[in-house]
């Protein structure tokens, strides 16, 4: 295995952005780690695919034919002819959703790529789809660049058709080429995706992959793009289920880079059991204690609209309803996360209509549930409060901070009326770290405080449902912060009706 990121990079500054990485050194006292960890911040291609919130990815190719989730590489490329393709209903689709940027999986584990490549046979040149004139990716790409989409390619490194793989250096010379073809010939690249999967087993081939000069070509070829899950800029939560943890912490040890606990705890079979990548929490003052260095490394967290990453047929009534959606939004994006839905296109070469019509009905009722701050207008109080102006104005640039040193406040609110509401919103200005650990939400009720939530972290964004309660005065207590919290926006709303629950 080629060594993980803790070992020292061939060059870790074509990796990390100044002020995404911190050293530790041996000794250090756990208050200068916390510190540390509190000025900890993300790159501006981090930080860009942040506040994408919610992102979409198209899993879509040999397997749409065969009606598999994985193919073995031995698939004929006759079988590839969807009828109507049309990228750009998968992109309007996507953008209809609120999704700002697609990914679309140019290389599947089958090795047939959705491009013609003119290293491998195995492609979309010698399917009858287009008389083999045809490239999937190029449509994408174009459709995503003309409506003003985010673009990103999935490429698997698992590659069951090539017969380089297992060959190492000539796999990754392969492998390489395939990269300057999606890097160079499509326009901009927002993301690059590289799974973590590989089910050769003990008896399969063993490729030992050239991460360092993959990174390195990505980083010169296309800057501004994001490497995620076996990758340095976006970590891969640990499920498929949509949920984020409840306690995300966007600063971990690099020990969380190292792709060989990556590669261990993807998929290993078809059927994904997932394993022990969801502890509690990835960077809490216990978790970083011992590590020798930090850095920003935030989850992404994907999941499909359909029980499987491809279409299949049997699965139209399985859609996830906007219920369903909102409350995995709620849970990823709603936990300092940034959603990677998948909405698989059919054979024909579209979405299909039970995709659509669940997407926007989930759409509708995010429109319906930010459509009024229920905190707008109100009077804020408390100490330290001086630019609380900052707290309501919709800008995610201006934020409110302690001052002096104090790492604890509480933020009062007096409504302009009664209002009924069932969730928070917070957000943290994150070009300044992450630094809150844990707050409460409380609400006048007669002469008393009541909780309505607690939450740990925020980060870039965090959502708490509880039970409705009505109230003209709430404030929220922030218990514990690693440095000065900042706050960039507060929020009450009320759910959606459609999608209302109380979790
Ligand atoms: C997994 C793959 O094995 C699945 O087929 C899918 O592509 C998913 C997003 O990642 O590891």
């Amino acid at each position: 295995m080629v060594s993980g990121l803790t070992a020292p990079l061939a060059s870790p500054a074509q990796l990390y952005a100044p002020g995404s990485y911190a050293a530790l050194p041996a000794g250090s006292s756990p208050a200068a780690v916390v510190a540390k960890a509190a000025h900890v911040v993300p790159s501006p291609r981090q930080l860009r695919w942040q506040q994408l919130e919610l992102t979409g990815f198209l899993h879509f190719g040999m397997n749409t034919f065969t009606n598999k989730e994985w193919g073995d590489g031995t698939e004929s490329p006759a079988l590839f002819n969807p009828t109507a393709l049309d990228a750009g209903q998968w992109v309007r689709t996507c953008k209809a959703g609120g999704i700002k940027q697609v990914i679309i999986t140019a290389k599947h584990h089958d090795g047939f790529c959705l491009w013609p490549s003119q290293y491998t046979e195995h492609s979309v040149k010698n399917s009858p789809w287009q008389g083999g004139k045809g490239d999937v990716v190029r449509e994408v790409a174009n459709a995503c660049h003309a409506q003003g989409m985010g673009f990103g390619v999935y490429l698997s490194p698992w590659d069951r058709h090539s017969p380089f793989f297992g060959d190492s250096a000539k796999y990754n010379n392969y492998f390489v080429n395939q990269l300057t073809e999606l890097l160079t010939n499509y326009g901009r690249v927002d993301e690059v995706w590289f799974d973590g999967a590989n089910g050769e087993g003990p008896t399969g081939r063993k490729q030992v992959y050239d991460f360092t000069r993959w990174y390195a070509l990505i980083r010169k070829l296309q800057p501004t793009a994001v490497i995620a899950v076996m990758g340095p800029d976006v970590r891969w939560v640990g499920t498929e289920s949509g949920y984020g943890r409840p306690t995300e912490w966007s600063v971990v040890p690099t020990e969380a880079q190292r792709q060989a606990n990556v590669a261990a705890n993807s998929q290993k079979e078809v059927a994904f059991a997932p394993k022990n990548m969801m502890e509690d929490d990835l960077g809490s003052r216990v978790k970083i204690r011992n590590a020798a260095a930090l850095v920003w490394y935030p989850a992404e967290i994907d999941v499909s609209i359909r029980p499987g990453w491809f279409y299949h047929p049997a699965e139209d009534g399985k859609v996830k309803t906007p219920a369903q959606l909102f409350d995995i939004y709620t849970s990823s994006v709603g936990r300092n996360g940034v959603l990677l839905l998948n909405i698989p296109p059919a054979k024909t070469g579209l979405i299909a209509p039970a995709d659509i019509a669940n997407l926007k009905g989930f759409s509708k009722a995010l429109a319906d549930t930010y459509a009024t701050n229920l905190l707008s207008g109100s009077t804020v109080s408390g100490l330290g409060t001086t630019q609380t102006a900052a707290l309501l104005d919709t800008k995610y640039s201006t934020y409110w901070t302690t001052p002096g040193r104090d790492t604890t406040a509480t933020l009062s609110f007096a409504l302009p009326k009664p209002q009924r509401f069932d969730m928070l919103q917070l957000q943290e200005n994150i070009t300044l770290g992450q630094r809150i650990e844990s707050f409460v939400l409380e609400y006048k009720s007669g002469d008393e405080w009541k909780t309505a939530a607690t939450g740990t972290t925020v980060g870039y964004k965090r959502m708490l449902k509880f039970e409705p309660v009505q109230a003209q005065q709430v404030r929220l207590r922030l218990t514990s912060s690693r440095l000065n919290p900042t706050l960039a926006a507060i929020g009450l709303y009320k759910q959606a009706p459609a999608v209302a629950s109380s979790k």
